[in-house]
């Protein structure tokens, strides 16, 4: 494989781990005894998993050191410190007996249902350590849903022999995940499915989840640019930025680059702010920057605000059923629908996700904004050159940040200690991120505790609930409390590219609303 000078040296970083996890024979996972309250529908759809309890981990010699066998699989969009859970499943692995044995399932979970696989060995391994991307065994958005499915996935862990699958995946992922280990144990297969907190839109949360792996890279990433951009602007003094952030539903990719960079104005989806308002906000934010003589500025728009615009949410939420169902809309959405330009109605229509999702990285918001904020100036005098910029792909497969391959290999390690001492059915959670990797504390948590119910493709169906910007969180408050001051003057900040070198302060800093 070619390499860049920086990826070769990034191969020879030694990701940190908590002190608990250097000898794996020394420690275990605990049961922790905490009262459920669990809705019936959850308890009666997983009687095999709804009483799984939490464990911590705990000193205490193992006495379990069998060979294992775990199959892993990626599943989703890609999110920097993948491989580095592969590289520490492997090396724990490795550790808790040396003929066990790692086996990737390639191209997500679509491998699983087709038995596409590969070894995953020291060799393979080797050149993807703190490496970005996914490409080792490749990821894919495909659902494990149809009971064909569910008895293809199981024939494939048996024909495997797996102690363990792995799932590292979002929210929707391990939904899949928690349906899966409910399904091997109805059948009496002995695979622990264990989940891995991945995705870059930092939704996957909860009070046990601080952040899901892959947003620190990705936000350091666009604030990079952002930062860039912002200079740019204000150097040349020309061009309104319209950048629009990845970031699916929610607004914390928005809000965290907001906080980094200190832009002229942040769009946050979850302020619930009507469409009429927010094109009056940037219309007003224009002339007045006009009237001090600034005709540019930086605008942040999460790709979700499009689902938070109340005139749009029940739009979605038709649009939805009738792609479902093949229903017609009704004559109140079909008129909503053509108050938009052509492109954003096409795009507002494009088919769901197989999870159901609208795929929001699809329909260019930035562009209805300009349109309509264009609409709203007609007639004023002054300038509003605009540019637009959509900040997605490039921060989902960049190298990990040392914060996300420190994370990731912790991940890893613990998910391999879920399925030596049989946990089935739980993510692995690290908590007290904010801290130093010594101060990390360590849990494995039952999916099934943060499922709700919510209408998928028509349905009601259990699923992870996405965790929103919180208003009350002291991340918002903090940013609320700063960002009228950067409306007029410019405070724009340039955090400039990740680093690896130098000072703790650059190089494992955490993301801010971490903070
Ligand atoms: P995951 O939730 O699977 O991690 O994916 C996140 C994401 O990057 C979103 O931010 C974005 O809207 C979407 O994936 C894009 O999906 P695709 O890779 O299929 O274009």
């Amino acid at each position: 494989m070619e390499m860049s000078f920086l990826q070769k040296v990034r191969l020879q970083y030694k990701p940190l781990l908590p002190p608990i996890l250097y000898t794996l024979s020394a420690v275990s996972l605990k049961p922790i005894s905490q009262s459920k309250h669990l809705d019936p529908r959850i308890r009666s759809l997983f009687p095999h998993t709804q009483a799984q309890t939490a464990f911590e981990i705990v000193r205490s010699p193992s006495s379990k050191a069998a060979p294992l066998r775990i199959g892993v699989v990626f599943s989703g969009g890609q999110a920097a410190g993948g491989h580095n859970v592969i590289a520490a499943l492997y090396d724990a692995l490795l550790q808790i007996h040396p003929s066990s044995a790692l086996i990737g399932f390639l191209d997500g979970p679509s491998g699983i249902i087709k038995n596409q696989s590969m070894p995953l060995t020291a060799e393979a391994i080797a050149p993807y350590r703190n490496q970005g991307g996914f490409d080792l065994i490749g990821s894919g958005r495909a659902k494990i849903e149809t009971p064909q499915q569910f008895q293809a996935s199981l024939q494939t862990v048996l024909a495997h022999d797996l102690d363990g699958l792995v799932i590292v995946g979002g929210d929707d992922s391990n939904t899949n995940g928690a349906l899966l280990a409910e399904y091997f144990l109805a059948h009496g297969c002995k695979t622990c499915v264990v989940g891995v907190p991945k995705t870059i839109d930092g939704d996957l949360r909860s009070s046990d989840i601080e952040i899901s792996f892959g947003f620190d890279s990705a936000c350091k990433t666009y604030a990079e640019t952002i930062g860039n951009i912002a200079k740019d602007a204000a150097s040349g003094k020309k061009y309104y930025h319209f950048i629009r952030l990845m970031g699916r539903s929610a607004s914390h990719i928005a809000l965290e680059c907001a906080l980094q960079t200190q832009p002229n104005l942040t769009l946050i989806g979850e302020e619930g702010k009507s469409l009429s308002t927010l094109v009056d906000e940037i219309a007003d934010l224009i002339r007045r920057r006009s009237e001090i003589g600034k005709e540019y500025g930086v605008i942040l728009i999460p790709e979700g605000l499009i689902e938070f615009i109340p005139e749009i949410k029940f739009l979605i939420q038709e649009l939805n059923q009738s792609l479902a169902t093949g229903e017609p809309l009704s004559i109140g959405a079909r008129a909503s629908l053509s108050i938009f330009p052509e492109n954003i109605q096409r795009q507002l229509g494009m088919e769901r996700d197989s999870h159901g999702n609208v795929q929001v990285s699809w329909i260019e918001t930035e562009q209805m904004l300009i349109e309509l904020v264009r609409l709203k100036l007609d007639g004023w005098k002054g300038k509003f050159n605009t540019l637009r910029h959509f900040l997605g792909y490039e921060g989902r497969s960049c190298l990990p940040t040392n914060f996300d391959a420190n994370y990731c290999s912790t991940l890893g390690t613990l998910a391999a200690l879920c399925v030596r001492d049989g946990a089935t059915g739980v993510i692995a959670s690290v908590q007290n991120l904010a801290q130093s990797v010594s101060k990390w504390q360590l849990k494995a948590v039952p999916i099934v505790d943060l499922l709700h119910f919510e209408q998928r493709s028509g349905r009601e169906k259990p699923v992870i609930e996405k965790a929103l910007v919180d208003l009350k969180s002291s991340s918002y408050v903090h940013y609320k409390k700063k960002c009228h001051a950067w409306e007029l003057e410019d405070h724009y900040l340039v955090p400039g590219p990740i680093q690896f070198f130098g000072p703790a302060e650059l190089t494992d800093a955490v993301p801010v609303t971490l903070r």
